[in-house]
């Protein structure tokens, strides 16, 4: 049994259901949607006959039903939920303001209003949904109010809750005009986790500063409970990904991409979620620069930039995208040839297979982030190098350069200091990446995506055992 459900089962609550639908309403089909989370909890939860509570992507009123082995609990959303809730307070207030200012984050009283409502309706839902004792895990930064709503309906319950996203210094979490409520939210929980010890830190000053409370250590005394904040960086599935890229039709699927892109010396690639925090522009012009200066040459050298589609109904995503595309366009325009693109921009998603074969693909991985909670690419771009061969640009500001200390890494914001990353990567003696690559995969093995939920967990079942 996994630790931390020994005292009953185990309940997920996050903003989207592991499942998402395949083909129209009427079909009722559905599969397990991509994704670390999915990935991590899946086994705890088959082993605990556990359940998952969670928006099901879809306008529809469901009832709680069963799919692909989880036992689901579908929250509805409205479209005006939607709309002011998720890509307003959630993805327009507290992203930008969480990764430290990236984006401009905008306040708006109504979206707050909604944020507080649909925090609501989860904490409902979970509470009706709940066994006596269970243990219920809250995911991410949409459900900061749910501990607390939930622990006033049901204080039987041990709540833990983790963010993936990192948490603010003092000042810029200071901005938000709800600051109090949300940090009043948060302290309903048992645990608190969070990718890195400074994010912890960060809301241990929060709380202190703006819930009055006191801390010792890790350890936050509310009501005359004990509260505990730690870090616990998450991390992806290693050895499933490194059979995928140890399979025959990846390493053949690799070799064909290197020889339709022209059997460059050296591929570089970029994969993210088109968000302005993942540093894309910043990547572009240290590439385009190098480029004009001559350092590299396509079709010598050639980029790979996936960019997959992300909030398309966000406004600042729809300019970053317009943006992105502009400067893909100059780099060409100045460096392309008739069948010999400089950057290949990739504006989709693509199956994990072909993911792994662009990272086997991949000589210069650059995972630049101007912040990033922790970041599973450069995590998945390790994982997959069995051959000990590659070289990973990291940028200090994410939550994986914490781990991956043999990376090169670089400050995004210092364009001539990532040039000379590039550089150096591109040029390293294939000894020292060896070198480099088994220091980073050793890691990446050995605190693997079950760790982590089980170290979760686990410091979640003794934090509620000395309540
Ligand atoms: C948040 C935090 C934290 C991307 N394109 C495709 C595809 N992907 C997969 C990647 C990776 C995942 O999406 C992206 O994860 P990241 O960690 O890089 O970034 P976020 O989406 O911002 O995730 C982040 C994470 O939560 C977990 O806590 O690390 O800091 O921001 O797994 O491979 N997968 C497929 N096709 C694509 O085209 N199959």
């Amino acid at each position: 049994m996994a630790p931390g459900t020994s005292g009953g089962s185990l309940v997920v609550v996050a903003n989207r259901l592991p499942v998402e639908r395949v083909g129209g309403r009427h079909e009722a089909g559905w599969r397990t949607s991509p994704g670390g989370l999915v990935t991590a909890l899946a086994p705890v939860l088959e082993r605990n006959g556990g359940t998952w509570i969670g928006w099901s992507g879809t306008d529809e009123r469901l009832q709680p039903f069963s799919a692909e082995g989880f036992n689901l609990v579908p929250v509805s959303l409205s479209h005006a939920d939607l709309a002011d809730y998720y890509e307003g307070f959630s993805n327009a207030t507290l992203w930008p303001l969480y990764h430290d200012v990236t984006g401009r984050p905008v306040f708006e009283r109504r979206w707050w209003d909604a944020y507080v409502r649909v925090n609501q309706r989860f904490a409902d839902v979970t509470a009706a949904a709940c066994a006596g004792g269970a243990t219920v895990w809250v995911q991410d930064y949409q459900l900061q109010l749910v501990p607390a709503m939930l622990r006033r309906a049901r204080p039987d319950l041990r709540i833990g809750w983790f963010n993936h996203i990192p948490f603010p210094g003092y000042e810029i979490y200071s901005r938000l005009p709800w600051r109090r409520q949300v940090i009043e939210g948060l302290l309903g929980a048992d645990l608190l986790g969070f990718q890195r010890r400074d994010d912890a830190a960060n809301f241990l000053r929060a709380a202190r500063g703006h819930a009055a409370v006191v801390t010792r250590g890790s350890v936050v005394e509310v009501g005359g409970r004990q509260l505990r904040v730690g870090a616990f960086p998450i991390s992806i599935d290693a050895r499933a990904l490194d059979e995928l890229a140890s399979t025959q039709s990846t390493l053949d699927r690799a070799r064909q991409l290197r020889a339709d892109l022209g059997h460059p010396r050296v591929v570089l690639l970029g994969v993210d979620r088109l968000d302005y925090t993942k540093g894309i522009l910043h990547r572009l012009r240290a590439y385009g620069e190098l480029l004009d200066e001559g350092d590299l040459k396509p079709p010598e050298a050639v980029l790979v930039q996936v960019a997959t589609p992300s909030r398309e109904r966000v406004e600042e995503y729809q300019r970053l995208r317009d943006e992105v595309e502009g400067v893909v366009g100059r780099i060409n325009g100045d460096h392309g040839r008739v069948g010999q693109a400089a950057v290949h921009y990739l504006h989709r998603s693509f199956p994990r297979e072909e993911m792994a074969a662009l990272y086997l693909t991949a000589d210069v991985m650059l995972v630049t982030p101007l912040r990033d909670g922790m970041n599973l690419v450069a995590k998945e771009y390790v994982a997959c190098r069995h051959d000990e061969r590659g070289a990973l640009v990291l940028s200090e500001f994410t939550g994986a350069a914490d781990e991956l200390r043999q990376a090169f890494l670089i400050n995004p914001w210092d364009i001539d200091g990532t040039k000379e990353a590039i550089r150096r990567a591109a040029h390293q003696s294939p000894a020292a990446a060896a070198r480099r690559m088994r220091a980073m995969r050793r890691r990446v093995f050995e605190d693997d995506v079950h760790h982590w939920a089980a170290t979760f967990l686990g410091a979640l079942e003794m934090v509620a055992e000395g309540r």
